[in-house]
Formats: C-alpha cells, sequence, structure tokens
C-alpha cells in the first residue's frame, strides 16, 4: 500500500533538517518502506483537506490505505511497529525504547522548543536579553542528565531504536545554538545518528524539495 506523507512546499529552514518531516523520512528509511511526498503550502495547511488529517494543521502527516496519522511521535511508532528495524523483539527492551521515544518528545524536547522560540520569535522583545539565560539553562538541565545517562555508550539503551532516532532528531535542532557542543558524548551520539545511511537518505531527500540542485 502507497505511504504518503506530507512536508513544506518550502520549508523555513532551506532544507537544514530540522522541519519534522525528516524523522519520518528517517524512519521510513531505517524500515526500508517507499514512501511518497505531498508537499503543501502554509496555506494549504490550513485548509479543510489537510485539516482533515491533521486538526492542529501542520505537517508532517502519514496516509497509508484507510489510515491516516499526524503526530510525529505516533507516526514513527506506528512504522515501528509494523516493520522491523525501530524496536527491539525482546518485551522488556521493546518497552524501554518507547519510554526513550517518549523521553525524547515529553521531556527533552519542550526547552528545546522553547529555546528556539525564545532566540527566533523573541529575540526582538525588551526582556530577551534576560529570558534567554534562563532558557538555556534548562536546556541543560536535561542534557547534563541526558549525557550522564548515555556515558560512553553509542545508543541509549542497546541497539539503535526508534527513541534514538527521535532523539537525535531533537537534539540536532540545538545545534545553531552552541549548546549541543558542550556535550562531547551527545554531540557524537547526534553525529552518529547523522551518519546512518538512512538518515543520509532523509535528509537529502528533503534538501532535494527545499535546496534544488541548479540545472
Ligand atoms: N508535535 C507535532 C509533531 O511532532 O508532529 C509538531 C508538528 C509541527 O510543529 N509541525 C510544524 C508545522 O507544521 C513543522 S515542523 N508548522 C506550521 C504551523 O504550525 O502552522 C516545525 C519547524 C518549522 C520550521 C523549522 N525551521 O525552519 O527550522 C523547524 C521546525
Amino acid at each position: 500500500m502507497t505511504i504518503t506523507i506530507t512536508a513544506f512546499e518550502r520549508s523555513p529552514d532551506g532544507g537544514k533538517g530540522l522541519a519534522r518531516d525528516t524523522r519520518v523520512r528517517w524512519a521510513l528509511e531505517e524500515v526500508g518502506q517507499p514512501y511518497e511526498v505531498r508537499l503543501v503550502s502554509f496555506a494549504k495547511m490550513k485548509a479543510p483537506d489537510h485539516l482533515a488529517i491533521h486538526p492542529f494543521g501542520q505537517i508532517p502527516t502519514y496516509e497509508e490505505g484507510s489510515l491516516s496519522l499526524f503526530e510525529t511521535g505516533s507516526i514513527v511508532f506506528h512504522l515501528a511497529e509494523q516493520h522491523v528495524g525501530l524496536l527491539p523483539r525482546d518485551r522488556d527492551a521493546r518497552a524501554r525504547a518507547i519510554t526513550w521515544m517518549f523521553a525524547a518528545l515529553n521531556t527533552v524536547e519542550p526547552p528545546i522548543l522553547e529555546l528556539t522560540t525564545a532566540r527566533i520569535f523573541e529575540a526582538d522583545k525588551p526582556w530577551s536579553e534576560e529570558r534567554l539565560p534562563l532558557v538555556k539553562d534548562r536546556v541543560r538541565a536535561r542534557l547534563d542528565m541526558l549525557s550522564a545517562h548515555l556515558g560512553a555508550a553509542d545508543w541509549l539503551d542497546g541497539a539503535f531504536s526508534a527513541g534514538d532516532l527521535l532523539m537525535v532528531s531533537v537534539l540536532l535542532r540545538l545545534r545553531m545554538s552552541g549548546i549541543l557542543d558542550e556535550y562531547q558524548n551527545l554531540a557524537a551520539y547526534v553525529a552518529r545518528g547523522e551518519a546512518r545511511p538512512a538518515y543520509i537518505r532523509g535528509f537529502m531527500a528533503q534538501l532535494a524539495v527545499n535546496a534544488p540542485a541548479a540545472s
């Protein structure tokens, strides 16, 4: 059955892989599923056709036959459940990998999103300079503990899993701030994720949309 995802017609990051379709593309590549992409403009995202599959008018979405999904966590989890490669078979290891998926999205991603908001959307506010260090420290509080947990391991819990896929995707967004480089093992962890052939294929596919090679 054909899988179709949605992505920005023109991503605001110009194809740096920061928009959330990249993590879905990466998961699809990890499990070896071909997919099609429907590109949507900001206006189209808020139109009834798109709202019918994404109630909040965002990307990415996932369609496969009669099934349509939104939320990257749910999409990655669906793929991990349906195909081999993103979740261990062992019951306990599987539950732990799923726990890391939730940790990435519920515990680590929120302060990172807050930092993006503070750096980009609130930079012109009179209180921005005073607030930014507080927001950065909230990110560091999470990274201190994540870094301590990861230690010298390659992945969060044994073999690479959907938990790592989401955690790396979330941490990637910190690169511009310089904070990721304060944590040598986390920077190396992210680089390991980015070096996976499946990540590279997903990244290149979104780049091809946003920064087409000059002909
Ligand atoms: N929780 C949802 C999920 O995980 O699927 C969040 C989805 C989401 O925020 N989608 C964003 C969106 O559709 C795109 S990724 N925004 C449009 C809107 O809400 O109207 C967020 C994003 C956008 C741009 C950059 N960038 O340019 O760097 C990075 C990330």
